[in-house]
């Protein structure tokens, strides 16, 4: 039963609440939060430790004529219930549903799109600049978890912030975990804030101001609000010293006092940041245990919080644990994670080899320079960073790594689609965006075992190498003792008949779909090689050249865009080779693919079996069957 909250159709129906309603509708939320997310699985853990947080943000401004710009915006789910998506809440991450992040198309009140962490605070700079110019009074309200403040980008803002704009509140979302548990610098000194008998002696005399919300006017409401934040002013260095004014820390879980902190903070001519102390989890004790597991998951069991166990490895455990094979005999290895040990997997190689594990906090591009330096001094540093995410790499990969040819290697999971996360997290460009840099070697495992076995050629290149797999299980094959170094560049020609019409150059876990073809083609009479192509650079230019010459059409399959991909780098040998054998390319159009069902986006996208095989037959001039 959530009478409340079914009565919430935009923002302006929080507003006519009283405290207790509020309190409810925080009860409400949470409820529905935890029977949905159980069928559909998604951020529970940041979103339970919002509520309260956001139903006084939407208490206290006016969406979408203010702004609210939510980091990583993995926490805006109580934001999309609040804000007329009631009614498709439990569609969130279903194909056709809500997206599980913010996306300016979905709705006027989500005034930015992200899912990368890091972007709250310049984007938000930037439209509170836009306003300034523009002489508008509206809000801008940036809130950001205490991870978010170990990327870059938002020290980069922090830095810039005061010189730009006296109207603009940033909200600190300390809940003291990333997805694991926040590392660095910058969580101990946010820890040190917290635990000072100071804050505590301070807050409980802030607490006793705070009075029932409603009844009173609106002079009277802002005084009380002005002195019941005031009280809990707390002299933070930094930020004080980046020009910003720091209140807090508050408690994020009490209405009325954040109620009448926002509405003091929205008087202030001066930039301020609010830091907020949350329980993420809180209010479903599974969740309050185990932060970690529930920071995003699949689905679970709403009542216990259990989830099915996989029957088998996944590609990132692969990863970590031959990786932590490996290094058991190499003293050169080192693992290195931008706050993904959990992810990547490797708190499995932590386990083994905690002295040779590196979490440097959200910061992909310090990761890669980090990694760099090492590479300096003999270590050959493996980079486990989802594909997606090492976009933020890029310029040191290019500035840093390749142009000194450093033995660096990235291991990117998720190099394919994400799922159900959506656009932000596709891993679909990194054969484009690492394909045109000289030294680096791109290369893509078919199974467990090459997995392995690739790593291990990573570990022999004196070099920058890439390793790219996908998401969740492979066909799982076993993966041998030993693994054995691929030499570079080179093809595995798996089927061929000595005469075949068709070549099929697989990259990577499109092996099954290339197989499939291959059999479908024969029952059709038409004799087709298999090759499973491994690098996407340097590619096999002797294969396919000799396919090109011997085959009457070359079929390219890859789980990446089509545009710079390994397609286009097999028609660029054929260019170059002065030879014309026409290429079906197989792969993701030049758009950006929604979330959804991986099968189903295939079929949608055309990334099929299927689709490949409608071309070539008309290609051959075979007749459609069927
Ligand atoms: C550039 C980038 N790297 C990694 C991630 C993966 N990621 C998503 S949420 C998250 C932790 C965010 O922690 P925090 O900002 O404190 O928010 P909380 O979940 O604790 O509310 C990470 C590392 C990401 N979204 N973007």
């Amino acid at each position: 039963m959530t009478p409340i909250l079914d009565a919430i159709h935009s923002p302006a129906d929080v507003k006519r609440l009283s405290l207790a309603e509020l309190n409810q509708l925080a009860e409400e939320i949470r409820g529905e939060l935890i029977t949905v997310l159980a069928r559909t699985g998604g951020h529970l853990g940041p979103n339970l430790g919002v509520v309260e947080l956001t139903i006084a943000m939407h208490y206290v401004f006016d969406t979408p004529t203010d702004h609210f710009l939510f980091d990583v915006s993995h926490q805006a789910y109580v934001h999309k219930l609040l804000t007329g998506r009631r009614d498709r809440f439990s569609t969130i991450r279903t194909p056709g549903g809500l997206n599980g992040f913010m996306l300016r198309t979905e709705s006027e009140h989500d005034c930015y799109g992200a899912g990368h962490a890091g972007t709250a605070l310049s984007a938000a700079l930037g439209m509170a600049v836009a306003r300034d110019r523009l002489g508008g009074k509206e809000h801008v309200v940036a809130l950001a978890g205490d991870a978010a403040f170990t990327c870059g980008i938002t020290q980069e803002a922090l830095n810039n912030i005061a010189a730009q704009t006296k109207r603009m509140i940033i909200v600190l979302n300390d809940n003291k975990w990333s997805i694991d548990k926040n590392v660095g610098a910058i969580a101990t000194y946010f820890n040190k804030i917290v635990t000072s008998p100071q804050y505590h002696r301070l807050y409980e005399r802030a607490a006793k101001l705070v009075e029932k919300v409603g009844g009173k006017s609106a002079a009277q409401a802002a005084r009380k609000a002005e002195e019941a934040a005031k009280s809990m002013l707390w002299p933070s260095i930094i930020f004080e010293e980046l020009g910003l004014k720091y209140y807090g820390p508050a408690d994020g879980h009490d209405i009325p006092s954040l109620i009448r902190t926002f509405q003091f903070l929205k008087t202030l001519d001066r930039p301020v940041l609010l830091h907020v102390i949350t329980q993420k989890g809180r209010g479903f004790e599974p969740a309050e245990e185990k932060q970690k597991k529930f920071h995003g998951l699949g689905p679970y069991n709403p009542e216990t919080g259990e989830t099915k166990p996989l029957a088998q490895r996944t590609y990132s455990e692969v990863f970590a644990d031959s990786l932590a094979k490996l290094a058991t005999n190499d003293k050169r290895i080192v693992a290195i994670t931008a706050a993904m040990p959990n992810g990547t997997a490797l708190d499995r190689f932590r386990a083994v080899h905690p002295d040779k594990y590196y979490d440097v906090g959200i910061a992909e591009e310090h990761a890669v320079l980090f990694a760099a330096g090492m590479a300096t001094k003999g270590f050959v540093p493996f980079c486990a960073i989802y594909s997606t995410f090492l976009q933020r790499g890029f310029d040191p990969i290019v500035h840093d790594v390749c142009l000194q040819n450093l033995p660096v290697v990235f291991c990117m999971d998720r190099g394919s689609l994400s799922g159900d996360d959506g656009p932000t997290h596709h891993g679909l460009f990194d054969i484009s965006f690492l394909r045109g840099i000289p030294n680096i070697i791109h290369m893509n495992p078919k199974d467990e075992d090459e997995l392995a076995d690739m790593l291990y050629t990573a570990l022999q290149h004196n070099g920058p190498s890439a390793v790219r797999y996908p998401r969740g299980v492979g066909p799982g094959t076993a993966v041998k003792d030993q693994p054995v170094a691929i030499p570079i560049g080179q093809a595995e020609l798996l089927e061929h008949t000595g005469n075949d019409r068709v070549a099929i150059f697989s990259l990577g876990s499109m092996l099954p779909m290339a197989r499939e073809i291959a059999d479908s083609l024969a029952s059709e009479g038409v004799p087709a090689a298999v090759i499973n192509a491994r690098f996407a650079k340097p590619i096999d230019t002797e294969m396919i050249g000799q396919f090109a010459r011997s085959a009457e059409i070359l079929v390219t399959l890859e789980d990446h865009v089509l545009a710079g991909g390994f397609g286009s780098a097999v028609l660029e040998e054929l260019n170059r080779q002065g030879l014309s054998t026409p290429v079906v390319r197989i792969g993701w159009p030049d758009q950006f693919i929604e979330h959804g069902k991986p099968e189903d986006l295939r079929k949608k996208y055309g990334v099929t079996a299927e689709a490949a095989l409608t071309q070539l037959r008309q290609q051959l001039g075979i007749p459609v069957l069927g």
